[in-house]
């Protein structure tokens, strides 16, 4: 149980144990299909990864009988692991956890059929990318024309995690009104805040997909304006990198101090970044479009500081989490300017997955302040370094993290015990060593001017490919995708064989590794701090996110309507 946890009041229903336990149940669901879909999409990265090795696998008849060429691969990869994966598995832990957190019965049936919804969704989408029918890459950009049937699957998958969203804010909401002038326990603030930022977020998308991309695929319209779609598009895309970090940063607040040893630094703090995001998330996308025409240059300027900003509270978390690391080591005894890390629990597979998704996140957080930056940004765009980017943030900093929270979760909702545990442990190394590799491989490359997206290792481009010689980070890059198909077998031999595995121990007697906190934020608003009391109104801090979305994208979105272009599609495969 959660020390934050309520006493059930006469209005509010608390958690029985015949819901709690298709609670449980739901979650493991969720989780379980998330990986499912990672372990398909990382199958076919390490072939990604040897193409920009310069070995091209994509004429071998087996591989063509499954995909029918690099770009098909590429779809499923980036959708796969960038889009299902992390909807599947966030939606599950962001419910559970609230729920737990607040003590609250939720509606059951309600929760069961998000699940179904996004299921079926992601099963019509999935369709259309088996049969090469939209081979259109995760970003699917007009006028690249994918069949109707992925952008309408997408659609009920994103509907489906804005009820889950609607579900979580309702409950915290009838908490609210059960217990006056309390302040929101940590957990439930973290998750709240989060969704909330994910409903401001997924408005382009949801425009965009459709008003302008179903219709458009249906043959309603004549065409679609690429320009606009775009925008609204990175209206959601560059928000929704912190729908994937926020749930990794829940559990490096809450989780992985206790895990550690120690105890989270502050609750006022950690609430101080949550509503940086929720406030702050949104208003940047155009850093995605610096080399897109027809945007005035100002407005990029102005996305560029905002994306500055919205850099501080991950700044903020890296010191809160740094200090509930050291506090954790030192309490074991360690000494020392840094020799203290050594007095981390390193045996601890799910403890040391998220230390290590948190150094990788270090280089990743840096490359991005890279990107955002216009004069920088000329140099990097469009090629190899942005994957280098972003495979150590959502591929190491979340899916690591996530990776770990599994060795703990999975224990606590099923009561199996995690099977092999340094299997785990080595698993977790693999795939830290891989993506460091992968990374240091790519954004070398990038440097180079080694395109992203890019069949390099096919013939047509061999020659031009060659001529730049890069022997170095051309074998980096091959090698570190044999290390992480090594990590992911491991990884999935630990998980398969713990889920296969018999019942052994009650679920309960591996809790939820709730962290103490050295300065907490009380229990009644009216003894918080200012700090507190003022990051408590979540639905004003929506509110005036929203104001700020439209102030820095209205101007920016008004003239694409007014000149609305219908661009036929296309289709390159
Ligand atoms: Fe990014 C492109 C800028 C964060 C993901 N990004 C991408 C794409 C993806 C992605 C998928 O401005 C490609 C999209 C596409 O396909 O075109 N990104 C940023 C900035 C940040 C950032 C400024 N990105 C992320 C996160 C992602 C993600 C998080 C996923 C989860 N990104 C860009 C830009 C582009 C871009 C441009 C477009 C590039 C182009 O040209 O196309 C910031 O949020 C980063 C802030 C982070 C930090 C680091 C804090 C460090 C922490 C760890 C501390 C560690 C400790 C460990 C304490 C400032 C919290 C201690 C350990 C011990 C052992 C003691
Ligand atoms: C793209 C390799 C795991 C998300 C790529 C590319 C490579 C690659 C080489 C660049 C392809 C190109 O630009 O032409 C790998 C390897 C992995 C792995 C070897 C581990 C086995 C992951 C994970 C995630 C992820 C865990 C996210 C959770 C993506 C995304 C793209 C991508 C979103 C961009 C697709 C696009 O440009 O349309 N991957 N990857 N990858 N990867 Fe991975
Ligand atoms: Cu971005």
């Amino acid at each position: 149980a959660l020390p934050s946890q309520s006493a059930p009041s006469g209005a509010l229903p608390g958690l029985d144990a015949a819901t709690l336990s298709s609670l449980k149940k739901l979650t493991q669901y969720y989780a379980v299909t998330a990986f499912i879909a990672l372990m398909i999409g990382v199958l076919l990265g390490p072939l990604q990864a040897l193409n920009y090795g310069g070995i091209n696998v994509y004429d071998y008849p087996l591989l063509k009988v499954l995909i029918k060429s690099y770009y098909q691969g590429l779809t499923l990869h980036g959708v796969l692991n960038a889009l299902v994966f992390t909807q599947f598995f966030i939606s599950g832990w962001m419910l559970y956890l609230p729920v737990r957190d607040l003590n609250v019965r939720p509606n059951m049936r309600f929760a069961w059929f998000t699940y179904l919804m996004m299921t079926a969704g992601l099963l019509t989408a999935a369709v259309p990318l088996l049969t090469n029918d939209a081979t259109v890459l995760y970003t699917f950009y007009p006028p690249l024309e994918g069949s109707p049937v992925f952008y309408i699957g997408a659609a009920v998958m994103v509907a489906a995690s804005l009820l889950v969203a609607g579900q979580v804010v309702w409950l915290w909401l009838a908490w609210k009104r059960a217990h006056p002038g309390r302040v929101t326990p940590v957990v439930t603030y973290m998750s709240v805040a989060t969704w909330l930022m994910w409903v401001v977020a997924a408005l382009g998308l949801v425009i965009e997909v459709v008003v302008m991309l179903i219709p458009w695929s249906l043959g309603l319209t004549r065409g679609v304006d690429p320009l606009l779609a775009r925008t609204l598009f990175w209206w959601t895309g560059h928000p929704i990198v912190y729908f994937w970090l926020l749930p990794a940063y829940i559990s490096w607040y809450a989780f992985l101090p206790r895990q550690a040893g120690g105890r989270m630094a502050s609750e006022g703090l950690t609430r101080l970044a949550f509503a940086m995001f929720l406030v702050f998330s949104v208003p940047v996308g155009l850093h995605h479009q610096y080399a897109d025409p027809n945007v005035q240059n100002s407005w990029k300027i102005i996305h560029m500081f905002l994306t500055f900003l919205v850099a501080v509270p991950s700044l903020l978390t890296a010191f809160s989490a740094a200090a509930s690391l050291e506090d954790a080591a030192r309490a074991q005894g360690g000494r020392g300017l840094i020799g203290w890390v050594r007095r981390l629990p390193w045996g601890n597979a799910s403890m040391t997955a998220q230390v290590l998704a948190m150094v990788s996140f270090i280089f990743g957080g840096a490359g991005g302040i890279v990107n955002a930056s216009m004069a920088f940004a000329p140099v990097v765009h469009n090629t190899a370094w942005i994957p280098g980017h972003f495979h150590i943030t959502v591929g190491t900093a979340t899916t690591l993290t996530f990776m770990g929270v599994m060795f703990w979760l999975v224990p606590h909702l099923t009561g199996k015990r995690l099977a092999s545990p340094r299997v785990a442990l080595a698993s977790v190394w693999w795939w830290f060593t891989g993506m460091m590799l992968f990374a240091l491989g790519m954004h070398w490359q990038g440097l180079a001017g080694v395109p992203r997206r890019a069949q390099v290792s096919a013939s047509a481009q061999q020659g031009v490919y060659d001529a730049m010689h890069l022997g170095l980070p051309k074998m980096i890059t091959a090698a570190s995708g044999i290390v992480l198909f090594i990590a992911a077998i491991l990884f999935y031999t630990v998980l398969w064989r713990t889920l296969l595995s018999r019942r052994m121990d009650d679920p309960e007697s591996t809790p939820i590794p709730t962290s103490e906190a050295i300065s907490a934020a009380g229990e009644t608003l009216a003894d918080a701090s200012p700090l507190v009391r003022r990051t408590e109104p979540l639905l004003a801090l929506t509110f005036a996110a929203l104001v700020l979305v439209i102030l820095v994208y209205g101007p920016v979105i008004a003239p694409m309507l007014t000149n609305y272009q219908f661009i036929p599609g296309q289709r390159l495969w």
